[in-house]
């Protein structure tokens, strides 16, 4: 069985990121998505998430692609998660092109080409909920 894992927020739940998941599943027979805890998130990323990390979990592994959730809480974890679960394939989308590159000795890494014209924080810019010159801190 080919394994897959990818890393994130997914936070506000769109299209974006499901066609991340569509497209790592595409790569293998089983989906492991390591979804960022709150603490991680604030303390690493300084993202304040709308859904709680539960919420999250939740809305991930309801998605046809995805076959198991973990928490992501800390950066190094990424090595001892590729060796636990027998990972074969490391995906991301590309802004995080050669960031991880590391994991080349453990597994093959794969950055896939992000979906252009969404995200997280344009949702919320488009909402009024934040200001247009907000970073746009969803990767
Ligand atoms: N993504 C995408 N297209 C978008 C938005 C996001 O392909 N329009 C991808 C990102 O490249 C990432 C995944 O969806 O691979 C999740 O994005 P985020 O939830 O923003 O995750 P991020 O903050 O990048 O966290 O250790 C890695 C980090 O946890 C990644």
């Amino acid at each position: 069985m080919r394994k897959v894992i990818t890393y994130g927020t997914f936070d506000l739940l769109h299209a974006g990121h499901i066609n991340l998941l569509r497209r790592a599943k595409e790569l293998g027979d089983y989906l492991i998505v390591v979804v960022s805890t709150d603490k991680f998130n604030w303390e690493q990323k300084q993202k304040k998430c709308y859904f709680s990390y539960e919420e999250r979990k939740k809305l991930v592994e309801a998605v046809r692609y995805v076959d198991l959730v973990i928490p992501e809480t800390s950066w190094e974890q990424k090595i001892s998660d590729v060796k636990e679960y027998h990972v074969d394939v490391f995906v991301m989308g590309d802004d995080w092109k050669g960031k991880f590159d590391f994991l080349k000795e453990y597994c093959e890494v794969v950055y896939l080409p992000r979906t252009e014209g969404i995200s997280t924080t344009k949702i919320k810019q488009d909402l009024g909920i934040i200001g247009t010159s907000s970073q746009d801190d969803d990767q």
